[in-house]
């Protein structure tokens, strides 16, 4: 299974091309416009959220509700292109509005300019903006369908928010009521404090990142591999989660805290009853020698802060080579809840390709089937 996204922040739509999905796949539409309603949400989030309401539009590959097994091509509308069709259009665009020359530090700017040979930003940042991720959320929620159908789930919350971190421990089914909340967080005392946290960084024109924990119940053991690098599931898990915007590390199950502890505290205890193997701990975050090991697979993420500060940094402006403050543009404190849905989405699309990966099948009876012959 393939994705390739494409479309500018303020061009006139997002685009998608699935290829590999097998046919015969239910598709809710509903249901992906609501996880881009959540993407869309959170607390913290700036002025061009107001202006845009994402909504697919499928283009190819589906008939009446069901996959044909073709690419699957979709589209989702900038609507703020409206108010940018004249400095974005792909002809007769006015090149000298809106351009960015005093670069970002910690944005694509400096060094995209560099390797694109351009002379404004406006040609990089386009691109390298996090609207790009409503892609991703589309084919995650079709890979999110493909998955339950093996009975597979995806879920998630907001464990903190630039230093406020709830460190209590969740059933998964205690996670869906993150979504309810303004911050995807389940203790409400946490978010409080990190609500107000977002208020104070707002008023000092400053931003904020944090941490996601995303998590996967019901796979089956065996997905990736031992035998070849480049087919362990953590390798190719956290490599995915990390091309999301912002995203500067991935642990798995315990990740960095294995460091820092003896082996006996690390590992997970092996248990037997009824001819069926258990664990009493899932340190390992359900990955074992690249694989999955039939437990939940626990990945936690740290998004770094949003680059664009509305009171910028010190930088260069690459056009006159003199010192400056970086260029300010209308900006979100916080993405933190969008990220969640984001990176359950990649998470969601990464799995169905390795599944898809092991158990081939041109349509969704056939993966089934397979999938059920696997041991658990
Ligand atoms: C982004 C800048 C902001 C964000 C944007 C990502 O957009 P604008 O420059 O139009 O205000 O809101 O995110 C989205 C538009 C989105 O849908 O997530 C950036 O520079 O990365």
């Amino acid at each position: 299974m393939q994705l390739v996204t494409a479309g500018e922040s303020h061009g006139k739509a997002l685009v998608g091309i699935i290829e590999g999905l097998p046919s015969n796949l239910a598709i809710d539409i509903e249901k992906i416009n609501k996880y881009l309603a959540l993407r869309q949400s959170g607390y913290g989030r700036g002025a061009r959220q107001k202006i845009e309401c994402d909504k697919v539009e499928i283009v190819s590959g589906v008939r009446n509700l069901s996959t044909l097994g073709s690419p699957l091509c979709f589209a989702v509308q900038n609507k703020d292109y409206q108010n940018w069709k004249g400095i974005m259009a792909p002809e007769g665009a006015d090149i000298t509005q809106r351009t960015l020359t005093k670069v970002r530090p910690g944005h694509a700017d400096l060094t995209g300019l560099k390797k694109y040979a351009h002379t404004d930003a406006r040609n990089i940042l386009e691109r390298a903006s996090a609207r790009e991720t409503a892609v991703r959320v589309v084919a995650g929620t079709i890979a999110r369908q493909y998955l339950s159908e093996l009975g597979v789930q995806i879920s998630g919350y907001v464990k903190g928010v630039c230093g406020i971190r709830d460190n209590k421990v969740y059933t998964f089914e205690q996670l869906e009521d993150a979504k309810k909340s303004k911050l995807f967080m389940l203790d409400k005392e946490t978010e409080d404090k990190a609500v107000k946290l977002i208020d104070e960084l707002k008023q000092n024109g400053d931003t904020a990142g944090g941490l996601i924990e995303i998590r996967v119940k019901g796979l089956k053991s065996g997905f990736g591999s031992c035998m070849s690098y480049n087919q362990k599931l953590d390798a190719i898990l956290c490599g995915a989660l990390m091309s999301v915007q912002a995203i500067k590390g991935v642990e798995v199950g315990l990740g960095f805290g294995c460091a820092n502890l003896a082996g006996n505290a690390v590992h997970d205890a092996i248990y037997i009853k009824d001819g069926k193997y258990y664990r009493n701990t899932n340190r390992a975050g359900g990955i074992e020698g690249g694989m999955s090991n039939g437990e939940e697979i626990v990945l936690t993420c740290a998004m770094k802060p949003i680059p664009t500060l509305m009171k910028g940094l010190d930088t260069v402006d690459y056009l006159t080579g003199e010192p400056a403050i970086a260029s300010t543009e209308r900006s979100d404190v916080t993405a933190i809840c969008a990220a969640e849905i984001i990176l359950e989405s990649v998470t969601a699309f990464t799995l169905a390709d390795v599944v898809s990966k092991r158990l081939g099948g041109d349509n969704m009876q056939e993966v089934i089937e397979r999938y059920k012959l696997l041991k658990d």
